[in-house]
């Protein structure tokens, strides 16, 4: 355990006015520096894990500052295994700082964003894919944004990677006897036996891990979507359908909208980065030619396009020219204004139909969403990926340097170069648990924290 000298203190809770502010210390004086502002009992005698009443009082001037509950966590066991008060008062900002103002007084030093949590990595307590879990449950905007979370926080992100790194650490150690002692042990048949299949393993649970690891991303942080398709199909109206809010104008002028409308949807079990955008038509008006630009823009940095087509209008050669941008592209069909006679043919296309004026057919889109980014595996089932964006760079990162190690098997190099590549994985894989990690990685990691984290 690192043995910090000195006595860190955050407030915990929102700076905003509510029913309770949790104050937290934590460091060797913790308990000593917040006993001399407690009037109740003596803190320094009570036993670890109790919640004890009082008042904190000024010690200058004895004026009674609050009625508090202040909890008392002895080390090892605490959230950074220092001693660790959390003084629980009442939610004024007023009372709150002025708790806050006492305390650094008397000797604790305000903490940086996510000093505790990093002090629950430096003593041990958690590794980095817990720490990074810590936060990531503290932004989770959805239900499965949280599930994430929660399962690095349970430590199999963890678990996950010390398994790979033991398999990559018995290779090395194969290849040091191998080195060691040339007699021991015929190259090929270490190469064929014991590296080749460990590594493909390796590979092939890391490739599945970054494809799973793609869609989590975007459950996570939100699939970023652009709805297309001609002026006056109603690609506004579904934009503010689904926002349920007349966000974005919607005419019947073809060419209402012009610039992109962005807005953040929740859907039943997937957040929709919605974007709007200007129907795709050639148009000498110089504004609504920039807005088409920016369409076709969109279509290029999104991961899904829903292609909006109007049904009571037949299927036309702009359509055919829009379609013709999505090749290679993740894209639904959808078929708006059901409501209408129905004179589109979209024969040998898979499509989904809608109204948004009757709010018809809602549910079937999120459902094609869903299968068509193949979600659903990972809506339902248990999940077995990493969602961290620094974590999957260095899964990414390894499974690169397991590739090289298979290349340089295959065109023949010497044993030591392949050892080279599989240590560069290994090391890879070890910069994920905080393993290896350098003093920036981790300021830069923890200052992403909110104070008294
Ligand atoms: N009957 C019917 N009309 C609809 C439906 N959805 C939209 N509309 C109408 O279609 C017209 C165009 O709607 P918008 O949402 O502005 O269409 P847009 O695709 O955004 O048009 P631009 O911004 O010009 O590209 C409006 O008059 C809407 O009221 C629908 O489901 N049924
Ligand atoms: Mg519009």
């Amino acid at each position: 355990m690192n043995n910090f000298d000195d006595t860190i203190i955050g407030i915990a809770t929102a700076q905003s006015q509510s029913a309770i502010s949790i104050i937290r210390v934590s460091g060797i004086k913790a308990i000593e520096i917040v006993n001399k502002v407690f009037k109740g009992c003596n803190l320094t005698k009570v036993k670890s894990h109790t919640i004890n009443y009082g008042h904190i009082i000024d010690p200058t001037t004895k004026q009674i500052i609050d009625e508090v509950l202040v909890s008392v966590f002895r080390h090892p066991k605490s959230y950074t295994c220092e001693d660790v008060v959390e003084i629980n008062c009442h939610g004024g900002l007023f009372v709150t700082n002025q708790i806050y103002e006492l305390l650094v007084l008397n000797g604790t030093r305000p903490a940086t964003p996510g000093e505790f949590t990093k002090r629950a990595f430096l003593n041990g307590r958690i590794d980095l894919t817990k720490a990074e879990a810590v936060m990531d449950v503290i932004s989770a905007e959805n239900k499965e944004a949280l599930k994430i979370a929660s399962y690095a926080l349970n430590g199999k992100t963890n678990s996950f990677v010390t398994t790979l790194r033991q398999k990559l650490l018995d290779v090395i150690a194969n290849i040091a006897v191998n080195i060691d002692y040339p007699e021991y042990d015929d190259v090929e048949e270490l190469t064929n036996t014991q590296i080749l299949p460990v590594i493909n393993e390796v590979i092939d649970q890391l490739k599945k891990v970054l494809d799973e690891s793609l869609s989590a991303k975007m459950l996570k942080n939100g699939i970023n979507t652009v709805i297309v398709g001609k002026p006056n199909v109603g690609k506004s109206s579904l934009l503010n359908t689904f926002l349920n809010e007349q966000k974005a104008i919607v005419t019947d002028i073809p060419g209402t909208t012009r610039d992109i409308v962005e807005a953040q949807i929740q859907l039943k079990n997937v957040t929709l980065n919605l974007i709007d955008t200007a129907g795709i038509r050639k148009t000498a008006d110089v504004v609504e030619k920039i807005g088409v630009e920016k369409s076709l823009d969109a279509i290029n940095k999104a991961d899904l396009i829903i292609f909006l087509l109007d049904g009571s209008n037949k299927f036309t050669k702009e359509d055919e020219e829009i379609l013709s941008y999505l090749k290679d592209k993740t894209y639904i069909m959808v078929v708006n204004k059901a409501d209408l006679e129905q004179k589109i043919n979209l024969q040998g296309h898979d499509f989904v139909l809608i109204s948004t004026k009757e709010n018809q057919g809602l549910e079937e889109l999120e459902k094609a969403i869903i299968e068509k980014l193949h979600l659903n595996n990972i809506t339902n089932k248990d999940i077995t990926y990493i969602s961290n964006a620094r974590q999957i760079e260095k899964i990414n990162n390894a499974y690169l340097a397991l590739k090289d190690a298979l290349d340089v098997i295959n065109d023949g190099y010497q044993i030591d170069i392949v050892d080279m590549y599989i240590k560069k994985a290994w090391l890879y894989l070890g910069e994920i648990i905080g393993e290896a990690s350098t003093d920036n990685l981790l300021d830069e990691l923890f200052s992403k924290f909110c104070l008294g984290k």
